[in-house]
């Protein structure tokens, strides 16, 4: 009987350790075995949760006494933080809480070093919640929103607050202070009475943590559920139910972040279908908000069905308003002149406009990355953008510089993520893309930090224990070279050398180059943008072509104008090359091509073995999800690999090199496989 019990027990036991290493925690897994006293003028529900995070984080010496202390010291700026000996100091209560995140987490990493101080890039550092209110989350791969359940249901149980509790901490920890709480193609309910409670009540979740609600809103808004005859933005009874409306909002929720707008963009409704422009839905919009310090993050994701090239369309829409916007207005851009793919140029408008401020937007979500079955760490791709040259006021305009008031000194600063959070227990889906919501956070806080860092302190809070140092060789080195090569492997096996959005229709997770259909608008398939033909392969935007490269300064545009000087992870993005065109290397396009995409799924291979070895290194139920997730991966960047050879060769005609692994998929059988459901 005893040992029933004992038994019993330790199952019990088991099972208890098992689940707490089921991903829930995030990178927050440290817990304090010292005590601390903590000294403080003054009270606020934020500085308690500061208290807190130290009596149950602190990992320093026993009985020690932190002074939270404050200054308003130049060197400290906005909700930035300075770390001394025994003392956080900063202006403001946030800064104070952040400052306690980065003190945690450098006793959790063992960095010993008494002064630390650190300012955030962006004043505004926000995820883009693409959660539509029946529950779904578009593009979401981790399961159900985590806001929204069905149209009916506008409850906050207990476990939700207690989500939206870790949710918070989990942002505050990398310093995210703000959230929008639905899709960017958004619902009108959003602004009903009932649904804006619903907000009010998160608002006052998230609030302690620094965490600002934002909505996205529908351009329509005031036909859909205000029943007025026109959403015109300069009809005056349209401005004043905006004006109405925001008012409302600012009633339930005074620190209300403000509006998120896609307008005429994808079939939303937007102030052309009135004859009107960008400028005059925004500045009505940013007149509403206004009065109350609210701000409207206007997208530039606009693409018509036109003759002209999509990646030319938002540059060309929005330069001719540079100037016209009013001042709390900021112009939403992706990273990309296309859309998220694994890797564009970035985009032109980043070092177009002088007088309208620009944020950059992310995806968070790996859409086209592989979503939540495959390993890709963002954090490179962010910086490889961050990083670039827009060249807009000769050298070092980098993206970074340019978007975050370095450039013109401008304090009305932000940063948007497309958020990849869920319902799932892990969050994410895939427990790696965790990394993700911790790098956009970490690289919108600095955005001069490096992958390799992020990467690094990132394994060492999600798998390792405090100061864990005895596995730095075995665990940490292997981890994170993977994660750092990851995004590279995903550009291999699925679009080398500037390919581009060669997807199959609709779930984008898997290869179609196949694709084409008359019937949609061109610029939705594949053969739009490959051009593949019995010459070569690429869509041409040089001069000869769409010209898309006069969108970027010198010397950037001659540079990419120019097949020979163009850098060759462009190139089939520039320009149109000739299957026998000889790359740098000597190796012409088509035997380049293919040793791409071969080594792409030689890099998931590795990958495989890399984690293969991590067993033992780390609890038992994280090492099995990786583990099936990167089998999934390897078996999809097969299918890759032989689905873009096997077409590609249809023109040109040529062998696959003889000492690369030979397709194992037939293309027909790829081709019904990219419309079967079970493949999405
Ligand atoms: C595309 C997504 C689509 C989004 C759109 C957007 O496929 O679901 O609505 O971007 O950003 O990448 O508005």
């Amino acid at each position: 009987m005893k040992r029933t019990i004992y038994l019993v027990l330790t199952f019990i036991a088991c099972a208890y350790l098992a689940k707490a290493e089921d991903g829930h925690e995030l990178w927050l897994r440290g817990k304090s075995a010292a005590s601390v006293q903590i000294q403080h003028s003054r009270k606020s529900s934020v500085l308690d949760i500061a208290i807190n995070e130290l009596k149950t984080g602190w990992l320093g010496k026993n009985e020690a006494n932190i002074k939270f202390e404050f200054s308003q010291h130049a060197s400290i700026k906005g909700d930035g933080f300075r770390l001394e000996q025994d003392k956080i100091i900063a202006r403001t209560d946030l800064g104070i809480l952040y400052g306690t995140y980065e003190l945690l987490r450098r006793q959790y990493l063992g960095k010993t070093d008494d002064h630390f101080s650190s300012n955030p890039s962006y004043s505004r550092r926000i995820l883009n919640h693409w959660d539509n209110l029946d529950g779904s989350v578009e593009r979401g791969y981790a399961g159900q929103s985590i806001f929204w359940k069905n149209d009916q249901d506008l409850t906050i149980s207990k476990a939700d607050e207690a989500l939206y509790q870790l949710y918070g901490r989990a942002n505050a920890s990398i310093g995210i202070n703000g959230t929008v709480l639905n899709n960017v193609n958004a619902s009108a309910k959003i602004l009903t009475a009932p649904y804006l409670k619903k907000v009010q009540a998160i608002a006052g979740i998230l609030r302690p943590y620094g965490l600002k609600v934002y909505l996205s809103v529908n351009f329509s808004s005031p036909v859909t559920i205000g029943k007025l005859k026109t959403a015109d933005p300069l009809d005056p009874l349209v401005r004043k139910w905006w004006a109405n409306k925001a008012k409302e909002i600012y009633q339930l929720i005074p620190d209300f972040g403000g509006f998120l707008v896609k307008a005429n963009s994808e079939g939303q409704p937007g102030p052309q279908d009135f004859g009107r422009t960008h400028v005059d839905g925004a500045n009505m919009m940013a007149d509403a908000v206004s009065p109350f310090n609210g701000i409207v993050m206007w997208r530039a994701f606009v693409y018509q069905t036109s003759e002209q090239d999509r990646t030319k369309q938002a540059y060309t829409e929005f330069l001719r308003y540079d100037g016209k916007l009013k001042k709390n207005v900021i112009l939403q851009v992706k990273n990309g002149p296309l859309d998220f793919q694994p890797r564009e140029p970035f985009s032109a408008l980043f070092g177009a406009m002088n007088q309208t401020p620009v944020m950059p937007e992310f995806q968070i979500t790996q859409e086209y990355l592989g979503q939540s079955k495959q390993l890709a760490f963002l954090s490179t791709l962010w910086e490889e953008c961050l990083n670039s040259d827009t060249y807009q006021k000769g050298k070092g305009s980098t993206v970074a510089v340019v978007t975050d008031g370095t450039q013109d000194k401008s304090t009305f600063t932000a940063i948007a993520g497309v958020a990849n959070i869920g319902s799932d227990r892990n969050w994410t889906g895939h427990i790696f893309a965790q990394a993700n919501w911790y790098a956009f956070g970490r690289l919108a806080w600095n955005n001069q930090l490096k992958s390799e860092d992020i990467a690094d302190e990132w394994i060492r809070q999600t798998f390792l224990g405090v100061r864990e140092n005895a596995k730095d060789q075995s665990f940490v080195k292997p981890v994170k070279k993977m994660m750092l090569e990851s995004r590279e492997a995903i550009v291999n096996y699925m679009m080398p050398l500037g390919l581009h959005h060669i997807f199959a229709e609709g779930h984008h997770y898997g290869p179609a180059p196949w694709f084409a259909n008359t019937k949609i608008r061109a610029d939705w398939t594949s053969v739009y943008y490959h051009k593949a033909d019995l010459e070569g392969l690429g869509f041409n935007r040089s001069q000869s072509g769409s010209n898309a490269v006069a969108q970027y300064h010198e010397p950037l545009r001659s540079r990419f104008d120019d097949l020979n000087t163009c850098p060759e992870e462009y190139l089939l993005w520039f320009h149109h090359v000739p299957w026998t065109y000889r790359l740098r290397n000597g190796q012409d396009l088509w035997t380049a091509l293919c040793y791409r995409y071969d080594t792409g799924v030689q890099q998931v291979r590795d990958f495989q073995k890399t984690w293969d070895k991590m067993h033992g290194l780390v609890d038992e139920e994280r090492f099995m999800a990786v583990q099936s997730k990167l089998r999934i991966q390897s078996r999809d960047a097969q299918i890759w690999k032989d689905a873009c050879l096997l077409y590609f060769q249809t023109f040109s005609k040529r062998e696959i090199p003889f000492d690369i692994e030979r397709p194992v998929h037939d293309l027909d059988a790829l081709k019904t496989l990219s419309k079967s459901k079970s493949y999405e």
